[in-house]
């Protein structure tokens, strides 16, 4: 089972720079077939689907803790759109066409079928498909398929990131650069203890190195390349059999830590009128604070 926090993974800034466009690029990182909505999915059938969990503990402990973190990154790529998204029209009566700036967006769903929102799409507006998922039930082949995704979802991350300068973007794109990275190494030593190959001798695919990427870099500076969570109080901690050693970047010591990092504000997100979103009226709160408070759930 899981639990939710309030938080999400990294503080977003605040810019007031609309840019639709790039909201659609880092959509690749969503719904693409190597986006965030993938590994999340791949790893969730992976650990449903486990088998002997017992006798393979650490293989089996280390697919439940990451599809942990990659619900977190799905809900922190969703928040970069959004505020990719933010301030992209502004309110005016209807005959006036307020939202007529994005008939030359790239992605319209965003405006007509959303209100200016992530969506479990593409960049090109294709639905995420469970087609994507991949779990032959073969450890070595599924720890393979799960290198390879991660290595593939590397360079598109790479790619958005040298599309757009956006600061959310870029902020979050540099992030999870990083996590994805422990991802590739973490599934590479999984593969060596597995069979015996070393893996790690491939990284980093592509080669240009996460250092490279001045968001990232932050980050690795912090050493978050280094750490991998087990996100749960008491559970999933034999991933410290498989994350031990080095980095085979830079031969800094790797380290595991129990539960979560530490979490940030999710950004609040302001009312659209123009797209009837939230839809509640100054009126309509003031009906709502007083039904709430007959019904005893608000106290002055
Ligand atoms: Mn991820």
């Amino acid at each position: 089972m899981f639990k939710r926090m309030d938080e999400i993974l990294i503080e977003i800034p605040e810019v007031n720079k609309p840019d639709p466009n790039a909201a659609a690029a880092v959509q690749e990182l969503l719904g693409g077939k190597f986006g965030e909505m993938s590994t999340l999915n791949n790893y969730l059938y992976q650990s449903f689907n486990f088998r002997s969990k017992k006798k393979l503990k650490p293989f089996y402990d280390l697919v439940m803790s990451i599809t942990a973190e990659e619900l977190g990154h799905v809900e922190l790529v969703s928040h970069a759109i959004n505020s990719c998204l933010r301030g992209s029209t502004s309110y005016k009566e209807p005959d006036k066409t307020p939202l007529g700036s994005i008939k030359d967006m790239r992605l319209s769903y965003h405006f007509l079928a959303g209100a200016q929102g992530a969506m479990p799409f593409d960049s090109m507006g294709n639905p995420w498909t469970g087609a994507n998922v991949f779990n032959s039930g073969n450890l070595v082949e599924d720890l393979l398929h799960n290198f390879f995704l991660e290595c593939g979802a590397r360079t598109h991350k790479m790619k958005v990131y040298e599309t757009t300068d956006h600061p959310a973007a870029r902020e979050v794109v540099g992030f999870l650069l990083v996590r994805g990275g422990v991802h590739v190494v973490a599934y590479a030593k999984a593969l060596e203890i597995a069979t015996g190959v070393d893996v790690t001798k491939l990284i980093p695919i592509p080669s240009l190195n996460n250092k490279a990427f001045k968001e990232a870099a932050k980050y690795e500076e912090k050493g978050v390349h280094t750490k991998l969570y087990t996100w749960s109080e008491n559970d999933f901690t034999a991933i410290d059999q498989i994350w031990k050693g080095t980095h085979p970047e830079d031969g800094l010591p790797l380290e595991v830590l129990k539960g979560t990092p530490e979490g940030f504000p999710i950004p609040e997100a302001p009312a659209v009128e123009e797209e009837f979103a939230p839809g509640i009226s100054a009126e309509d709160f003031k009906e709502i604070t007083k039904r709430l408070k007959m019904s005893g759930n608000i106290k002055d």
